[in-house]
Parts: structure tokens; C-alpha cells; sequence
């Protein structure tokens, strides 16, 4: 922790006598620090236990504080390793005429991608797998779930589900679906892409380091091979704060399709 952040406390403990309630002025002592660049992005809060000392004040109304900042998103708890200043979210503009990968995307605008494995194996397919991939209920499905990270921060969980005929080896495509079924013919050259508002649950906001309940996006893509045949059935949960997706429209001409 840097001598600001002691600064912080130091301050609060000075100014104790507004009238406020304790844990409210520790919020804004906090909010402050963070406003005036104080404590960055992904700075380490001490903890609990070293505010309330360094703050003269009892770590039930440390827990307090903290507890409204992470819901507000200013400050984000990571299981075992503490509290942190959450990262500064600047939002990708994503274009809806074009397909292509989440890595292909990222690299474009200069971002160091990875990914955590949520899930990859062989399955007998759900009803709605064997609709939209058009399989049987003796055929299997081949599942791949990650929670897509770029610059440390996680900004998508995605599961995509394909027929364990064109990926009869989920755990071995490494970092990028499409290179792998690209390497095999099988990248898509179309999709339908569905997009609607979601609030996250908490699972998947605690994945996406958001305060559960905030906003989403549900996002569904169906692809296609160029004879036709559906690839890929991928559904995925963005999140609301860092994605813009932007689509360019066009008058239709007298001829063409969609003319009232
Ligand atoms: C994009 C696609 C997803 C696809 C993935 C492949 C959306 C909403 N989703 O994120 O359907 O599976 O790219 O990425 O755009 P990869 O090649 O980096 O694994």
C-alpha cells in the first residue's frame, strides 16, 4: 500500500468530526483517492483489519465501506487475494458486419488476450444443441467455455457448443477456436448474431468481476460453413460497461429487400 493511500486514512481520521456516518466518510475518503488518481486501477486495498487501525474505527464499518464500493464498482474483491482499485474500463467498439474471432479482435486494437477454461469436453447434446447443429441424439457435441480476459480484464464468458465431428478434440485448440477449425476447413464464413439485455447472476458477474445485478449483454451467434451447414452455436454474456456494438445501416434501394 503507498504512502497516499496511508494519507487516506490518515485524512479521515482527521476530518472524523462531520457528522456523517463513519462509514460513509470512509467511502468518500476512499471514492476520493481513487477520483484524484491517489490509488489506481488495480492497486491492493490493506486489509480490513489494517484500515480499521490505520482509521481508528471498528471493521464492521470498514466491511461497510468497502462492501457499497465494490457493489458501486469502484473497488472489486478477488477470493483469497483481497481488494483492489477496479480497472478502468474502456470500451471496445465492435463492429457487426464483420466476422471475426474474439482474438483476431482483440489483436486489432493492441490487447493481450487470453482466456480461463471454464469447460471443453465431449457431451450428448441438450435439445437445443441438437436443433440448431442438426444433430442426433446419439451424436456428440463438442463444448468449449471460457471466460475471455484482454488486458486482465475479463470481458466475456463464452460457450460455444459444435458437433463433435468437426472438433473431436475441444481441449486441443488452444488459444483461438476459429484458428483451430480454420486449420480443418471449417471456420465460418456466415452467422447470425442475436443480441439482447441481460442482468448478470452472480456466477457469472463474480467471473466477470462486476457487482452482480449489473448490466449485460446475451449474445447468441449461430455460423455457417459456406455450403450451409451450421458450425457453431455459441452463447456468450458480455459485459454491459465495456462493449459498444455498432452497425452500419443502409437505405435500402427500390430493388432490394426489406422496401415496404
Ligand atoms: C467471438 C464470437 C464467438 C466465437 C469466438 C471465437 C461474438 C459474440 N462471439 O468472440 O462466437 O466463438 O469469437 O474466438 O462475437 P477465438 O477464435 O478467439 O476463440
Amino acid at each position: 500500500m503507498s504512502d497516499a493511500a496511508d494519507q487516506i486514512f490518515a485524512t479521515l481520521k482527521q476530518s472524523a468530526q462531520s457528522g456523517a456516518p463513519l462509514y460513509l466518510q470512509l467511502r468518500k475518503s476512499i471514492e476520493d483517492a481513487v477520483n484524484r488518481g491517489l490509488i489506481g486501477p488495480g492497486d491492493a486495498l490493506p486489509s480490513e483489519r489494517d484500515i480499521a487501525t490505520k482509521a481508528d474505527i471498528s471493521r464492521v464499518t470498514v466491511r461497510k465501506a468497502v462492501q457499497d464500493l465494490v457493489k458501486g464498482g469502484i473497488l472489486v474483491q478477488r477470493h483469497g487475494s483481497g481488494t483492489f482499485v477496479a480497472p478502468r474500463m474502456e470500451r471496445v467498439e465492435q463492429s457487426l458486419s464483420r466476422l471475426t474471432s474474439f482474438t483476431e479482435d482483440m489483436a486489432r486494437r493492441g490487447m493481450a488476450v487470453r482466456s480461463a477454461w471454464l469447460d471443453r469436453g465431449l457431451y450428448a447434446p441438450s435439445p437445443d444443441e441438437m436443433m440448431v447443429l442438426g444433430l442426433s441424439s446419439s451424436e456428440l457435441v463438442a463444448r468449449v467455455a471460457r471466460l475471455r480476459i484482454a488486458n486482465d480484464t475479463p470481458l466475456a464468458i463464452e460457450r460455444a457448443s459444435l458437433s463433435a465431428s468437426a472438433l473431436p478434440d475441444p481441449a486441443g485448440i488452444g488459444s483461438s477456436l476459429y484458428a483451430a477449425l480454420e486449420l480443418t476447413g471449417n471456420r465460418p464464413v456466415r452467422a447470425v448474431q442475436r443480441i439482447s439485455a441481460a442482468n448478470l447472476g452472480d456466477s457469472d458477474a463474480r467471473l466477470l468481476e462486476v457487482p452482480a445485478g449489473v448490466a449485460g449483454l446475451h449474445i447468441e451467434r449461430i455460423s455457417y460453413l459456406a455450403s450451409g451447414k451450421v458450425i457453431e452455436f455459441t452463447r456468450s454474456i458480455y459485459r454491459g460497461d465495456a462493449y459498444d456494438f455498432v452497425a452500419e445501416l443502409r437505405l435500402t434501394g427500390p430493388n432490394e429487400e426489406g422496401r415496404p
